[in-house]
């Protein structure tokens, strides 16, 4: 085995990986940006090395770099986790030729599966089953439109060098596919250089199956069961559950056994996920085959109770597979869901920030979470915005269903906007509780899945101002700190038994007016009286509200509170002497790009009036869309941009002038 290796990642990845590499004894060399240097990877590691600033073309996908680094520290080998460099062929060539083990599989691998139709050549041979469809090499446009109407429609035409749904384009009728199939060469060419196009029948609602296989240098080959990941929103995975759902054991038997036949095909070593369409009547269809360890691969490990980082290891080593197939087996359900620090109901904007507060649900046999950050650490614009990944298991798929709605309420996150609702949302929706899975669920559902704000807001606002008055109350040295309640206020509770707070919520003014008797403090909201009784301890505050005893967790970062029901945040800011008024006036007319990008479009111009929500400006990202929005109804005032432009991260790109200034 190996003494040393270089981890040739960043985020929970790499923490996973160290952290198996730790139990067998094998020392670990990190590497970080100047953005990371003092990330959770880079402390858990034995030793880490710069590679440079903070964007991944200077330091993660410094290949050179980080072979020099793998040189100099005495690493053997070098996992790469997933993303960045895992799929780069070049990159596992280089590590051959410096005699530095790749863990990974063969270059000769990764390049047999980087072309779709290529790919799909080798599968057909092999006996894999494949979409009925055309992937030849005659791309003739004429002779095209009459192999269209041999596979007949719907139809799917896909960018043979594609991904992510680019060059994409489902054809109806025969009358729409030379327009389609123009337009779709157009995006593949500008997307990825090259626009060969293939052909497929459409499946109009089939669900994302995937097999992980494993193969080692000794001549075996085993299928660890599948993977359901149909949940997914622009071909990102939100979910992820093993097994899949109403999945029989044959089933499981013959698309394990052909995806083994895939890895085969080209000749795999280590670790491999085969994906395939399963349609609706139980026909099963090769996807691709991503020649890395995936995201999703914890779920795989709690139904088979195996380490596949550990799998990986032994295979570089050159090691037999610890299992053969008729010794896998599988036992209870297991759902993972991503954790991203974006806004569902802006369009998945992601969100940057700092993390000002984190409690994780506890780790058990019965919920893992696989997170790179603690509490503090900046959510940052150059990477991937997932904060960590949830994963629970139990002895079958409702009872899994439940642990992860408590896990989900027992995770708290302030400071950046997270989808943690969203996925509640998600997971406790009658149709994914039924598991009616399909990769449309998401948009299916819309209307259902993006339901207006709870009406815990009025409970949320009287525990935060209850709160407000226990935190006074205690002595300063109990108090953090830089926390502003440091600062004299004009008044004190003991002094003056009666005040007034005023808070606001999503750009609204609340007030409310606090009386402390004798063994209750009498609140006063929208002209209702409410009798209460508070408690505070640590970051919980047992609060009664009338006849209703709650207790809730609270968490404060300067002047904002943030109140925690359920899965719920909600996010208050309260004005100290600290703060003036006219800073929020600013604060809410200037809007600004929540991430370098390009601006697409620019929907308004100077003077115009808009309204709360209305969309301003759209930018593009990270290969992604963005609709910059008005948070209250205002008049442009200035728009900086136009169409065409680079923004930098935090420039002001729209002004507005709200009816009070
Ligand atoms: C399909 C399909 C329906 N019929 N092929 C999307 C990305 C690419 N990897 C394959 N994709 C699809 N191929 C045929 N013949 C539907 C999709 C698809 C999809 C597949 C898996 C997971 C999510 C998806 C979302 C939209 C479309």
């Amino acid at each position: 085995m190996f003494r040393k290796i270089l981890i040739a990642n960043r985020g929970e990845i790499a923490c996973r990986i160290i952290e198996t590499a730790h139990k067998l004894g094998i020392r670990c060399v990190a590497v970080y940006s100047e953005a990371d240097a003092n990330a959770r990877h880079v402390n858990m590691a034995d030793e880490a090395f710069l590679l440079g600033p903070a964007p991944s073309k200077d330091s993660y996908l410094k290949a050179d770099k980080i072979l020099e680094i793998a040189k100099a520290s005495g690493a053997e080998a070098i996992h790469p986790g997933y993303g960045f460099l895992s799929e780069n062929a070049e990159f596992a060539k280089a590590c051959g030729q410096q005699n530095i083990v790749f863990i990974g599989p063969p270059v000769a691998a990764i390049e047999a599966m980087g072309s779709k139709s290529a790919a799909k050549d080798i599968m057909a041979k092999a006996g894999v089953p494949l979409v009925p469809g055309y992937h030849g090499d005659n791309q003739d446009p004429a002779f095209l439109a009459k192999e269209a109407d041999n596979v007949g429609y719907p139809l799917l035409l896909k960018a043979a060098y594609g991904g992510g749904g680019k060059g994409m384009r489902v054809v109806w009728k025969s009358e729409e596919f030379a327009d389609a199939l123009a337009s779709a060469k157009r995006e593949a060419m500008a997307g990825f250089g090259n626009d060969k196009m293939l052909m497929e029948r459409y499946l109009t609602k089939p669900r994302h199956i995937e097999i992980q296989v494993f193969a080692d240098n000794h001549g075996n080959a085993v299928y660890l069961a599948e993977r359901d990941c149909s949940i997914q929103r622009r071909h990102q995975k939100v979910i992820e559950e093993a097994p899949a759902p109403n999945f029989t054991e044959a089933q499981r038997q013959s698309m394990g056994e052909a995806a083994v036949k895939a890895a085969q095909a080209i000749d795999y070593r280590g670790a491999g996920t085969v994906e395939f369409l399963f349609d609706e009547d139980g026909s099963f269809y090769f996807m691709e085959m991503n020649t890395r360890l995936q995201v999703e691969h914890p779920v795989t490990e709690m139904i088979t109770g195996q380490d596949l980082v550990k799998w990986q290891l032994l295979v570089a080593a050159n090691q037999p597979l610890p299992l053969e197939q008729t010794e896998v087996s599988i036992h209870g359900h297991a759902i993972e869901v991503r954790v991203y620090a974006e806004d569902p109901d802006n369009d998945f904007l992601p969100a940057t920030g700092k993390l000002t507060y984190l409690r994780q649900p506890e780790a058990s046999r019965f919920v893992r979470v696989d997170s790179g950050v603690v509490e503090n650490d900046e959510i940052s614009p150059y990477y991937d915005p997932m904060i960590a990944k949830l994963i629970v298991w139990d002895e079958d798929r409702d009872r899994a269903i439940s642990r992860m709605l408590r896990a989900l309420d027992d995770y708290r996150i302030a400071g950046v906007t997270t989808n943690l609702s969203f996925l509640t949302s998600l997971v406790e929706h009658p149709a994914f509780v039924a598991a009616e899975l399909d990769t449309n669920f998401i948009e299916h559902h819309q209307d259902t899945l993006f339901a207006p704000a709870t009406k815990e807001n009025n409970q949320a606002l009287v525990l935060a101002a209850l709160y407000i008055l226990e935190t006074q109350k205690q002595p300063p040295a109990a108090q953090e700190p830089f926390s502003p309640w440091q600062f004299s206020h004009g008044w004190r509770l003991n002094e003056q038994p009666m005040q007034q707070l005023t808070l606001q919520h999503q750009d609204h003014s609340h007030s409310l007016q606090l009386e402390q008797l004798q063994d209750a403090v009498l609140v006063q909201l929208d002209g209702q009286q409410l009798r209460c009784h508070v408690r505070l301890q640590g970051d919980e505050l047992i609060a009664t509200l009338g006849e209703h005893k709650t207790r809730v967790r609270i968490s404060q970062y300067q002047d904002t509170i943030s109140v925690f029901i359920r899965h719920h945040r909600y996010d208050f800011s309260y004005q100290t002497e600290l703060h003036t008024d006219t800073d929020m006036v600013e604060d809410s007319g200037s809007l600004t790009a929540p991430m370098n990008g390009t601006i697409v479009a620019v929907l308004v111009e100077a003077g115009q009036h808009v309204k709360a929500g209305q969309t301003l400006v759209v930018m593009e990202a990270m290969k992604m869309e963005y609709s910059i929005k008005a948070s209250i109804d205002a008049t442009v005032k200035e728009v900086f941009f136009q169409a065409g432009d680079l923004v930098q991260d935090g420039a002001e790109l729209v002004e507005l002038a709200t009816e009070e200034s």
